[in-house]
């Protein structure tokens, strides 16, 4: 007998349950929202953590606030410190995590509808989940342009440039605009095709959340978009946003490679193997 309070489409609360559901034929359209915390056994810091974020190394910058490194009004003064950081942060020196391989194994799966992502660093697209099943809600360091006159500046120079932290400047005619990575900085607009992309939430089986703060907006009220009857399942070291609210609402508080093993162990049928082999061919 269900009681008030029960979870209504899982049996439970907890890896068995979540791994029950997603291998079932009623969970089709998977949705993921994350952040930086699956790209930190990558190598690569986040934020917030305490100690090894961002926010806590940035002195070295000496900047008014933390978010200032990505602001676009500071930026547009004084672009050095994101260069700094830009060399440490840039794409290519890492690989993907095995929580990127198992959002690969997902679309393999066929259960994948998208990967809504805030980061930056493309290790999805590294991992070879298909690119029209992500959505980089942040944009990346794939593309760069002009901050004046928005000419795109070249990737091979733009490389050059952020491997010695240095500012690139635009090469029109008359123009020396400082150049920016396709990046959304805050106080700036998010992909024109955010507001289509998010309307596919109203589809959702279930919406995977990992390692992410949710704390910045309008990213984080994607986990309010779902259906009423779609489990949402939180994999991040602390708890975060309302999960838990909800009938179905599960939190995994555990670092997300060591979540998405468990979950590929419970759902068998070769989940595991697969998982390993698609991480060992990044
Ligand atoms: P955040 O605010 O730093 O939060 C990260 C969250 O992940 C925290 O709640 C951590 O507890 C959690 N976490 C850290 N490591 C793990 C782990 N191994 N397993 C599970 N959870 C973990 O980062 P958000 O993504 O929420 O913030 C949004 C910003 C961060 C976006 O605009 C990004 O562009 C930006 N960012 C991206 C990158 C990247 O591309 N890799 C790196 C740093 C910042």
């Amino acid at each position: 007998r269900v009681k008030p309070g029960d979870p209504i489409v899982l049996e439970g609360r907890d890896i068995p349950s979540i791994a029950k559901f997603l291998k079932s034929d009623e969970c089709k359209n998977v949705f993921l929202m994350v952040g930086a915390g699956i790209s930190t056994s990558a190598g690569i810091p986040d934020f917030r953590s305490p100690d090894t974020g961002l926010y806590a190394n940035l002195a070295k910058l000496h900047l008014p606030y933390p978010e200032a490194v990505f602001d676009i009004r500071y930026f547009s003064q004084n672009p050095k410190p994101f260069y700094t950081l830009a060399a440490e942060l840039y794409p290519g020196y890492y690989r993907p995590t095995i929580t990127h391989s198992f959002i690969r194994l997902l679309a393999e799966k066929g259960k994948l509808y998208t990967c809504f992502s805030q980061n930056i660093d493309t290790l999805e697209r590294r991992a070879g989940v298909p690119v029209e099943k992500i959505f980089e809600a942040h944009g990346s360091f794939a593309t760069q342009r002009c901050i004046k006159c928005k000419t795109e500046y070249p990737s091979e120079e733009m490389m050059q440039h952020v491997k010695k932290a240095e500012v690139p400047h635009c090469t029109s005619e008359g123009c020396d605009g400082v150049v920016k990575p396709d990046i959304v900085f805050f106080g700036e607009g998010l992909p024109d095709t955010f507001e289509s992309a998010i309307r596919n939430l109203e589809e959702a089986d279930l919406l995977i959340i990992m390692g992410t703060s949710l704390t910045v907006y309008p990213f984080a009220a994607l986990r309010s978009m779902v259906p009423a009857k779609c489990p949402r399942v939180l994999i991040n070291l602390d708890r975060v946003g309302d999960i838990g609210a909800r009938a179905d609402d599960v939190a995994l508080l555990m670092p997300c490679d060591e979540a998405v093993r468990k979950l590929c162990d419970e759902i068998g049928d070769g989940w595991t193997e697969e998982l390993e082999r698609l991480w060992a061919e990044t």
